[in-house]
C-alpha cells in the first residue's frame, strides 16, 4: 500500500518504521521540504529500525492510498488543507492526535462523495533522544470513522495492526474520543497547574472530581453513552495510575515553551458546553491558566522573531 505520513515526530516515525517493515511504500511529509530523512527507531516489534525514508514527493502523495496524520491538533487544519487538493478522491485521511474539533476545520469538497476522514487515538509511549525514537510503552490505537464515507475503511485496522499492534476498529469512535478528551481535560492542565507527573495528581482528589464532574455534564448532554459519572471518574483514575510516571504532553509543551493543545482539549469542551448553555467554572479557570502561561512565551517568541 502507498502511504504518506504527515508529521514525523516520534509517533509518525513509529508508524513509518512499522509500515515500512511490513513492505508498504511509505514516505514522510515534512514541514520544511526535504527529499529524504533518517528514521531510527529502537525498537519496533522487537527489531531495531534504521532507514533513509523518502519525503515530500508530490507524485507519491497523489498516488497515496492513505494519508496518516500524526501532528499536534493545532497544526492539523493548515497542513492537511494544503495537501487535500493533491490527494486522489478516494484517499482516506486518518487523524491521530489529542483533542477534538479538527474535522470542522478541514476543507472537504463534496464531489462526488465526501472524502473519508478517520480518527485515531493512540496510547503508545515514544520519545526522541539524539535523533533516535525510543518506543517506551506498547499501546493500542483505536480507529474509526468521523464521517459516513469512512465507514467502509474498516480494513485499514488490520493493515495498521500488522505494522504497529494493537489496532482496534470502532464504528462508534465518538465515545472513545470523548473518553480520551475527558482524560486529557483532567490530566493535562492539572499537571501544569501542580507542576507534577501524572501519578502525583492522586494527591488532589477533589480537584480531579470537580473537573471530571463538569466534563461529565457535557458528555451527558452530548449523549455520549455508556458513560456514568462514576465510570468516567474511575476511567480517569485508572489512566492516571497507568501513566503515573509520565509527564503529560501539556506539561512538556509548557516546560519547553511550545504551543499547547489546550484549544482542542479544554477549549473544545468549553465550546460544546456553551452550545448547550452550560457553564464550567473550573475548566474555564484551567483554560485561562494555560492560555496565560502560553501567552507569556508566545508573546516573547513573536517579539523576538519580529
Ligand atoms: O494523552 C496523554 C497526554 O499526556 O497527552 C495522557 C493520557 C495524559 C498521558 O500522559
Amino acid at each position: 500500500m502507498k502511504i504518506t505520513v504527515l508529521g514525523c515526530g516520534s509517533i509518525g516515525k513509529l508508524w513509518i518504521a512499522g509500515l515500512t517493515q511490513q513492505a508498504h511504500e511509505v514516505q514522510g511529509w515534512l514541514r520544511i521540504p526535504q527529499p529524504d530523512f533518517d528514521v531510527n527507531v529502537d525498537s519496533i516489534n522487537g527489531i531495531p529500525f534504521q532507514q533513509r525514508i523518502i519525503a515530500n514527493q508530490k507524485t507519491w502523495l497523489q498516488h497515496s492510498e492513505l494519508l496518516l496524520v500524526c501532528l499536534k491538533s493545532w497544526q492539523v487544519s493548515d497542513a492537511v488543507n494544503a495537501l487535500i487538493p493533491h490527494l486522489s478522491a478516494d484517499c482516506p485521511i486518518l487523524l491521530i492526535h489529542n483533542g477534538m474539533g479538527t474535522l470542522d476545520e478541514l476543507t472537504l469538497p463534496e464531489t462526488p462523495t465526501k472524502r473519508a476522514i478517520l480518527q485515531g487515538i493512540i496510547t503508545h509511549g515514544a520519545y526522541q533522544q539524539d535523533q533516535k525514537v525510543l518506543h517506551t510503552a506498547e499501546g493500542i490505537t483505536h480507529i474509526g470513522p468521523l464521517n459516513t464515507t469512512a465507514r467502509q475503511y474498516g480494513y485499514l485496522a488490520e493493515i495498521l495492526h500488522q505494522a504497529l499492534p494493537d489496532v482496534a476498529w470502532h464504528n462508534d469512535i465518538h465515545t472513545i474520543s470523548w473518553l480520551k478528551l475527558a482524560v486529557n481535560c483532567v490530566i493535562n492542565p492539572l499537571t501544569v497547574f501542580y507542576q507534577c507527573r501524572n501519578g502525583d495528581l492522586l494527591k488532589y482528589p477533589e480537584h480531579i472530581q470537580k473537573v471530571c464532574d463538569e466534563v461529565y455534564q457535557v458528555m451527558e448532554r452530548e449523549g455520549v453513552i455508556p458513560t456514568s459519572r462514576s465510570h468516567l471518574h474511575g476511567y480517569i483514575i485508572d489512566t492516571i495510575e497507568q501513566t503515573a510516571n509520565n509527564y503529560s504532553s501539556m506539561y512538556q509543551d509548557v516546560k519547553y515553551q511550545r504551543h499547547t493543545e489546550i484549544d482542542y482539549i479544554t477549549g473544545y469542551l468549553l465550546r460544546r458546553a456553551s452550545e448547550q448553555g452550560l457553564v464550567l467554572p473550573e475548566n474555564k479557570r484551567l483554560f485561562q491558566f494555560i492560555k496565560q502561561k502560553e501567552g507569556n512565551y508566545d508573546h516573547i517568541r513573536t517579539h523576538l522573531s519580529s
